[in-house]
């Protein structure tokens, strides 16, 4: 799969796209991930890419031009499955979503800034709409970073083990249950006596019941979907 993450900070996806899972995927070439400075589109001399907002309000907002010109560049190259705006009035992002994009093949991220971009971008070109949560970020980076990990790792042969991409927490709406490394026993603190038992099918549900207790105490909202 591709993805376009379009932003005016570009150097903030550096580290982490040539670090995370994202760097071996990309190296396995399950995923290509390309960050398009959003300035180098500007006509602008100055390369502005905001202006003031009409109605006097405070805040700079995101011009059409650059934005219209950098997708438009992207779309005559490939079709686009989605065109995803982040911003905190988007959808909650969630795992459900994180699967359905990662059946995607090209998708383009627009990182918003400032206090938002020109609506007529998002009426007219936005295909999808995401915030990953109830809180305000200086700007969708960060968002267009957690949700590119949230889709990538789910690739097929992404993560090491496959089947621990589905035992994930959120994966079937449970949390998932702890998990212990050797020793068995640091300073008293003991590895719960089933996982040391061998018995497969008694571990099975050792680690079922946990799930099940996790999310009725932490998370009662998941199971209730
Ligand atoms: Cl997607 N963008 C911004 N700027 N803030 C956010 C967000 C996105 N999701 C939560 N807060």
């Amino acid at each position: 799969m591709r993805i376009d993450i379009i932003t005016v900070v570009p150097e903030m996806l550096d580290g982490f796209l040539n670090t995370s899972i994202l760097a071996r995927a990309q190296k396995k070439g399950l995923a290509e991930i390309h960050v398009h400075n959003l300035r180098d589109y500007t006509t602008d001399k100055h390369r502005r890419v905001d202006d003031y907002p009409y109605g006097g309000f405070a805040g700079m907002v995101m011009q059409c031009q650059p934005i219209d010109d950098c997708i438009a560049a992207l779309k005559a190259e490939r079709n686009y499955d989605e065109i995803i705006f982040t911003t905190p009035d988007g959808e909650q992002f969630d795992q459900p979503m994180a699967n359905e994009l990662s059946l995607k093949g090209n998708l383009i991220i627009l990182c918003g800034h400032y206090k938002g971009i020109d609506y007529r971008i998002r009426e007219h070109l936005i295909t999808k709409e995401v915030s990953i949560g109830d809180f305000v970020l200086t700007g969708g980076e960060l968002a267009a970073a957690c949700m590119s990990d949230a889709i990538v790792r789910l690739l097929p042969g992404a993560i090491g083990d496959e089947q621990s991409a589905l035992s994930d927490s959120f994966q079937d709406h449970l949390l998932a249950a702890p998990v212990y490394t050797r020793p068995a026993d640091y300073k008293g603190w003991r590895v719960p006596d089933v996982l040391l038992s061998g018995h497969d099918a008694k571990i099975h549900e050792w680690e079922m019941a946990q799930s099940l207790e996790r999310t009725k105490r932490l998370r009662p909202d998941l199971l209730e979907r």
